[in-house]
């Protein structure tokens, strides 16, 4: 296999390269951070969730990333977390299921949104969040971030849910954390 020069620099630069020939052709894959999209190692997820009236849709995961740094992004309620120059590697997550190994450092990210819809309850501030045993009593205020962070240690399923009763079917407003052993 002939590799052409003009590739070389970056198979330097990048460190960990896979080049593969296949048709004739010459392929090359790098990346700077370590690739955990199936992460068999315990690392720090972030994830990234709204929470509104169930009528509005309750919970919902927008996003998650792998932390590849040691400090965590900054924060504020305001605002939100802070992913300028931090490194890290995207994910799709979605829906309600927050997935995670034995090991792993989780941090949470919730935006309270306050719904228009008016199911939700009159002069409504905040949703609540609770997940035995990571997360006792977290307030997600309406309009701004709530953050969380904690690590797993057991494998297994752990729901979590508002405590804050937001409408009629506040009840329903829950997810699960699944942890599986790695
Ligand atoms: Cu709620």
């Amino acid at each position: 296999m002939q590799v052409p020069k003009r590739h070389l620099p970056i198979v330097g630069l990048l460190g960990l390269v896979l080049i593969a020939a296949a048709g004739g052709g010459i392929y090359y894959y790098g990346y700077l951070h370590p690739p955990c999209t199936n992460c068999s190692v315990p690392s720090h997820r972030l994830y990234f969730m709204t929470a509104t009236i169930v009528e509005a849709g309750g919970f919902q995961i927008v996003n998650g990333a792998y932390l590849n740094q040691t400090d965590a992004p900054s924060f504020n309620a305001t605002s939100g977390p802070n992913l300028s120059g931090v490194k890290h590697q995207n994910y799709t997550a979605s829906g309600t299921t927050i997935n995670a190994i034995v090991g792993d450092k989780v941090t949470l990210y919730i935006f309270g949104v306050n719904s228009t819809d008016p199911a939700q309850v009159l002069q409504l501030q905040a949703h609540g969040f609770s997940m035995t045993p990571y997360v006792a009593s977290g307030v997600i205020p309406l309009g701004k971030w709530y953050s969380v962070t904690f690590i797993v240690n057991q494998a297994g399923t752990f729901p979590y849910f508002c405590t804050i009763t937001c409408s009629a079917k506040h009840y329903l407003m829950v997810g699960n954390m699944v942890v599986s052993s790695g």
